[in-house]
């Protein structure tokens, strides 16, 4: 019996790292893979929206397992799962109502744009954040591409993020410009990297990390698109300890699993407020006494984020609907 970690699923295969440095590609064992299942029916038919996870409920990448060879020793099987201390989760795709585990034992969500080409989407960014918020989750931002001559609007763009309390790197795969700081915040931990296609986190995680060998320009999504199920993520192993995990499949994340009126906690420079407004059921959009609409009108919170905050809650409403509808 042996430790490792698991690095990819794709098939029903399962690639583990183990303690002393090998990889090693695992199938579920019989009973495991039974109470995978019965645990998953049970949250399907119970309709619980529930996010609290007792115990994994499916293998994800990122877990922690204890593998064991086969008798021919070769094949290797995973025979138990070690309980998670975070977890990142999406909703399954589709209409199905459930609970997609996309990374296990996470430490931090690292959330990449560029100052320009692409421009920065920052409703795209508040939804990752609200995500990461959700899962409990420490999350960080990075601005790569500051060569570009629009790093100073950038600079704007993201202060409202940096006044909320988010680390926020401002970095150049070119320059090199604030690199050893991101890469100190990385190396040792388990990240989570996401962000929109051509943004430069392939660039980033190879100028980090050399050795890495990620591929630069390619659509890194057109992995999960063959007729496999992948579980959405890969983890890669950091030079010198820690991993990186590419997770595309937040880009088309729902906000599976967030109440309604969890949203504005989701968002931490409104929490100081959300005790204050006249009535305890406020909305923060529209009704008077609402000392999160004062806090906008004064400027200490900003706009833009107050109404992404109103655009998501909205977008949750309508979930919420279809979901007790069906
Ligand atoms: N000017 C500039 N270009 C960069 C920088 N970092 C990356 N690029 C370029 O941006 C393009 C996209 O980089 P990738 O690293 O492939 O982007 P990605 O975010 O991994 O994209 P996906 O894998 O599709 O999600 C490449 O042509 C890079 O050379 C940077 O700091 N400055
Ligand atoms: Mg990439
Ligand atoms: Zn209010």
């Amino acid at each position: 019996m042996t430790v490792g970690t698991v690095l990819s699923g794709t098939g029903g295969v399962w690639r583990v790292l183990l303690e002393n440095g090998d990889v090693v590609e695992c199938s579920l064992r019989g009973r495991l893979k039974k109470d995978e299942e019965q645990n998953t029916n049970q949250r399907q038919t119970g309709g619980n929206q529930s996010r609290a996870v007792a115990r994994p409920l499916k293998l994800a990448v990122g877990d922690i397992v204890d593998v064991d060879a086969d008798n021919d020793g070769v094949t290797w099987s995973i025979a138990a799962i070690h309980p998670r201390r975070s977890q990142l989760a999406r909703r399954a795709p589709g209409r199905a109502v459930g609970e997609r585990v996309v990374v296990a034992n996470l430490d931090q969500v690292l959330v990449v744009f560029a100052a320009a080409n692409p421009d920065p989407h920052p409703r795209m960014l508040d939804r990752f954040l609200v995500i990461a918020e959700a899962n409990e989750l420490a999350a960080r931002i990075v601005v790569n591409k500051c060569d570009l001559a629009a790093a100073t609007k950038a600079r704007a763009t993201f202060g409202d993020y940096e006044r909320a309390g988010y680390p926020v790197h401002y970095t150049s795969v070119i320059t090199g410009d604030g690199l050893p700081e991101l890469r100190d915040t990385i190396r040792g931990k388990v990240s989570a990297l996401s962000g929109p296609s051509g943004v430069g986190k392939s660039s980033l995680m190879n100028a980090l990390f050399p050795g890495l060998d990620l591929r630069v320009g390619a659509i890194s999504e057109s992995v999960n698109k063959g007729r496999h199920t992948t579980v959405g993520a890969l983890l890669h192993p950091l030079p010198g300890g820690g991993f990186v995990a590419d997770t595309p499949g937040l880009r088309e994340v729902g906000l599976w699993g967030i109440a309604m009126r969890e949203v504005a906690t989701c968002f931490p420079e409104l929490r100081p407020y959300l005790d204050e407004c006249r009535f305890a059921d406020c909305t923060h959009l529209v009704e008077p006494g609402c000392a999160v609409r004062e806090a906008v009108e004064a400027g200490t919170v900003s706009r833009a984020r107050w109404e992404s905050y109103g655009k998501l809650r909205d977008e949750l409403a309508v979930a919420e609907r279809s979901i007790f509808q069906s």
